[in-house]
Order: C-alpha cells, then structure tokens, then sequence
C-alpha cells in the first residue's frame, strides 16, 4: 500500500518485479542500481541467494524527486520466480503498487511464463485485486539471445500469450545489457503514480 503523507508531501510507492524463475528480474534491479547509483543512498538489499537465485528477495529504494510538488519515493522489489517460493511471493506482493512482470523470451520458457502469469493472477487475488486493477508493464527480457541464434519466443507470440486481455504496455528488453530496462522502469512508475493520485483525488 502506498504511504502518502500529505503533510510531508511524500508519496511512498511499492513496486514489484514477478515473472519465473531466471527470468531476470534480479539483473534488471542490477543494472539500475549501477545506472542511478549517485540517487540511491543505501545498498541494494537482496536477502538470501544461493547461486545467483532468489530465495527470498531484493529490495532497492530509490527518490525519484518531485511530481507535482510531491517527494516521490519508489520502493523496487523482486520476488522468487522458483515455484516452490510461492508464500513468500505472496507476502512480497503485500501493499503493492504496481507490478513489472518480466517474461523470459526462451522459447522453451514459453510455459513458465504463463504460469507465473497465472500465479500472479492467484496471489493477487488473495488480496482481493486482479490484473486489471494494479498498474502492470509487461517486459519481454533477454533479447540479446536472438543474436546468439537461441531460439526466442516472437513478439507476436509474447503478446498472445501474455498480453491478449491485459493490453498493458510492453518493452523487449535485455536486463544484462541495458535496452529498454530504465524505459520499462519509468513506464510503470509512471504509471503508479498516476493511479495513486487518481485515487488521492
Ligand atoms: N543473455 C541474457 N541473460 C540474462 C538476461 N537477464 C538475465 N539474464 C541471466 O539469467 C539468469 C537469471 O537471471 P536473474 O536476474 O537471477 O533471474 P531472476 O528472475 O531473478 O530469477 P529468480 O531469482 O530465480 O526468480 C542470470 O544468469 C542472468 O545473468 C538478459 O537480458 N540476457
Ligand atoms: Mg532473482
């Protein structure tokens, strides 16, 4: 749940990365604590990996200045894409505010996706909202594979799976190189915020 302090001006933002397993959404909270480094003012929390997944998850503060003569801060999170993680995805998306959900392009990755999608649907829904209802952008991560020959779902094939009802905007992007992982960040922020304040008004 968002924390507006009128009094302060502040508006506090909490903003989740969901997507399966390996999917990336570590590597995109990565690569915008190097890229904003000098506006992040604490470290990258990410609680408990073994290798490089998410056990529980990652958790990245940032301020983004002023809309409309509010503080905006931003809370980024990750939660575990690994199945079995279900409870703390669950908790993870307490209060949120928006999601980002990071589908991986492999193509043998075609089913995971749908699945967390659904699971996203599920775990929402235990705290009586659904899709339609929180702010989403939809990231089709890891493109740079395509110039490695792997085989990768198409964009046409993404948005069929994925995208058919919800209609939510979509980035191709690559967490580990960059394009299209700060443009997908702004997008939901953006997109937070003006539900917030439709709501304040
Ligand atoms: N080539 C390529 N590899 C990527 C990209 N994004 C992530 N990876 C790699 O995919 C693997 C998994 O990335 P993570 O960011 O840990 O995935 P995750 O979604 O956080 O995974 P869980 O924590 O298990 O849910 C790592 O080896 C990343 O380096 C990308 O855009 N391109
Ligand atoms: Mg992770």
């Amino acid at each position: 749940m968002a924390i507006i302090n009128l009094k302060k001006g502040e508006v506090q933002a909490k903003i989740v990365y969901y997507g399966p397993g390996r999917g990336g959404k570590t590597t995109n909270l990565e690569y915008i604590y190097r890229k904003f480094h000098d506006r992040i003012k604490t470290e990258m929390v990410t609680i408990k990996t073994h290798g490089d997944r998410t056990l529980f998850f990652d958790f990245l503060p940032i301020e983004i200045g002023k809309i409309k003569g509010f503080d905006i801060r931003i809370q980024l999170y990750t939660v575990p894409g690994q199945v079995k993680y279900d409870a703390t995805r669950r908790l993870v998306l307490r209060g949120v505010d928006g999601v980002v959900f990071v589908a991986d392009s492999l193509a043998v990755r075609r089913k995971e996706n749908i699945l967390s999608l659904k699971n996203l649907a599920d775990n929402l829904a235990t705290y009586k909202k659904s899709l339609f209802d929180v702010p989403m952008v939809l990231q089709y991560n890891k493109r740079d594979l395509q110039e490695e020959g792997i085989p990768l779902l198409s964009l046409e094939a993404l948005e069929k799976d994925l995208n058919t009802r919800l209609k939510a905007p979509s980035f191709e992007a690559s967490a580990l190189k960059g394009p299209n992982v700060v443009q997908t960040m702004k997008r939901i922020i953006v997109m937070t915020i003006d539900s917030l304040r439709r709501d304040l008004t």
